[in-house]
């Protein structure tokens, strides 16, 4: 079995058995013998195919429209206008001093100003936002590929998740945990259009929808977008998180994988 690979070998023969292509119910599987190592070997290169089967939906890009489609009207949703003291007075500054936390998980543990951050591999892509509320606006967006950032922190190998704390606190609550959070897989980390955005429909990203910076993850809603991100962090489980289930939203009952 290669290192990585999804599915287990014993996983692959379960399924193929259960898809009636191998006689193995009821059957002890002696790996040593001839026939059942060229199974093995069958199972093997299934293991592939399989992960590409259930990768493909993951790893499609999500449509992308011309300028034409663009929304004259794009809703800002949630927190627009973070009244936290720290976000407050790096608006003041048009975000000149602002930095971006990379920390976690990671080989080297960064801090990054907008400059740095637009220094980065950049992707432009005009999308549809959906929102769980059941409304779309279609916008176009600049940023840098998460990949890229990611790629020069260097992802230590327990790595698993990519979490984004933001600066704004959407439910007041005695213990901090109504602090908008999210949190993504290494998937959708690497997929290239999951951007940091700072560029919306060709202008800097405004408060409203998450100045200075704010994350684009076009295969899943709105809700995932982190608004405000201030801090990155790679981490091995979101369970010690706010309520543990992966993000603000996530915390009060949505799906934490919500594709689209
Ligand atoms: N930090 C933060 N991020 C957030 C939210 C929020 O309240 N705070 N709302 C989410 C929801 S439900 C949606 S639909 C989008 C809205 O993005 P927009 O304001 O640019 O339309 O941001 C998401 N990201
Ligand atoms: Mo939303």
């Amino acid at each position: 079995m290669k290192r990585g690979s999804l599915l287990s070998r014993r996983a692959v023969l379960r399924g193929v058995a259960a898809g009636g292509l191998l006689p193995l119910a009821g059957c002890s599987l002696d790996s040593r013998a001839p026939g059942v190592m060229s199974m093995l070997d069958k199972a093997e290169s299934l293991t592939g195919a399989a992960q590409r089967a259930l990768l493909a939906p993951r790893i499609a890009l999500a449509p992308e429209y011309p300028p034409g489609a663009i929304s004259s009207y794009f809703k800002p949703n949630g927190s627009i206008d973070p009244d936290d003291p720290d976000y407050v007075s790096a608006r003041q500054t048009g975000f000149a001093d602002w930095k971006l936390a990379v920390a976690g998980l990671v080989e080297r543990p960064m801090s990054l100003s907008l400059a740095d951050l637009r220094a980065l591999p950049s992707r432009s892509q005009i999308t549809r936002h959906d929102c769980v509320e059941g409304w779309s606006c279609i916008g176009q967006w600049r940023g840098a590929q998460l990949s890229a950032l990611l790629d020069a922190a260097g992802l230590k190998p327990q790595a698993r998740f990519i979490a984004f704390f933001c600066a704004d606190t959407l439910e007041q609550t005695p213990d901090n945990t109504g602090r908008y959070y999210e949190s993504i897989d290494l998937v959708d980390a690497f997929h290239p259009q999951t951007i940091l955005a700072y560029e919306m429909n060709y202008a800097p990203l405004k408060v409203e929808h998450g100045a200075p910076l704010r994350l684009r993850v076009e295969r899943q809603l709105g809700y995932k977008m982190a608004k405000y991100v201030m801090r990155i962090e790679a981490i091995d489980s979101f369970a010690a998180l706010g309520h543990g289930r992966g993000g603000f939203w996530e915390d009060r009952g949505y799906e934490w994988y919500a594709g689209i």
